[in-house]
């Protein structure tokens, strides 16, 4: 313990800490009971771990809008190795795995490249998995339906703006739906695998709704064309979890 911190402060901040994890947990849980195993995923608040946690559907659950290879590939090659890769960097680093991975990303840029970029691909990859479920798409409902047409006008021109943010995103990276610090809805992009919990990000909020537009998420099926990859996408788009996500905040 630092010798600047007291020993009745440090235990006031450890309980405050605990306190608010476990909301956080229950938040997540209570969301999503019966909905995925992830039970920290949730809130704007909720947490997500440094271990890997199971894909809520098979590989072919996804088909035709995403292959199957395609999807075991990149959850049990690439976002696998984010998953070993951060908990190796977390534990160089000297980093409480027993709290949240997001608690870092407010500070990444006093830590290596190989945590922002791992912490990131793991945390993007077990959010991204959830923004997906097997018959889905459709239209948001209720008071995320009504926060997007207040934002973007209507759907349509919410799903232009965010398809443009992925197929403008140079080499890898990600679209996002998040909330700035005002509590509004935004759209943007972040290279590699920020995104906008990051300090050193040039968007910055919370995630509602990711897409990966890294070649590996759509090269097997849709080779050079992204942007089929993103039309086809909006069939598998889970709008309750983001819905969730959103009214948890
Ligand atoms: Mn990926």
């Amino acid at each position: 313990m630092p010798n600047n911190i007291s020993r009745r402060s440090f235990l006031h901040q450890s309980a405050k800490t605990t306190a608010v994890i476990s909301v956080a947990g229950m938040i997540g849980g209570d969301l999503l009971a019966g909905c995925t195993p992830a039970k920290v995923l949730g809130s704007n608040t909720a947490f997500i771990g440094f271990d890997q946690t199971a894909l809520p559907y098979a590989y072919n659950a996804l088909e035709p809008f995403i292959d199957a290879m395609t999807m075991e590939i990149h959850y049990s090659k690439h976002a696998a190795a984010y998953a070993t890769n951060v908990k190796d960097a977390a534990k160089a680093e000297g980093i409480d795995m027993s709290k949240p991975l997001e608690n870092n990303f407010g500070s990444i840029s006093k830590y290596s490249a190989k945590l922002r970029n791992n912490g990131g691909g793991h945390y993007n990859h077990e959010l991204f998995w959830r923004c997906m479920k097997k018959d889905a798409g459709g239209v948001p409902k209720s008071k995320l339906a009504l926060a997007i047409n207040q934002s973007f006008n209507n759907f349509d021109a919410f799903k232009t703006q965010f398809a443009d943010a992925g197929k403008n995103r140079f080499g890898s990276g990600w679209a996002w739906l998040y909330i700035d610090k005002d509590k509004q809805l935004r759209i943007g992009s972040s290279p590699n695998q920020d995104n906008p919990l990051m300090d050193l990000s040039d968007i910055k909020g919370t995630p509602l709704l990711g897409l990966d537009v890294w070649e590996h998420a759509y090269y097997l099926k849709y080779q050079n064309k992204r942007a089929d990859y993103i039309n086809a996408w909006w069939n598998v788009v889970n709008w309750d979890f983001v819905q969730q996500r959103y009214e948890a905040i």
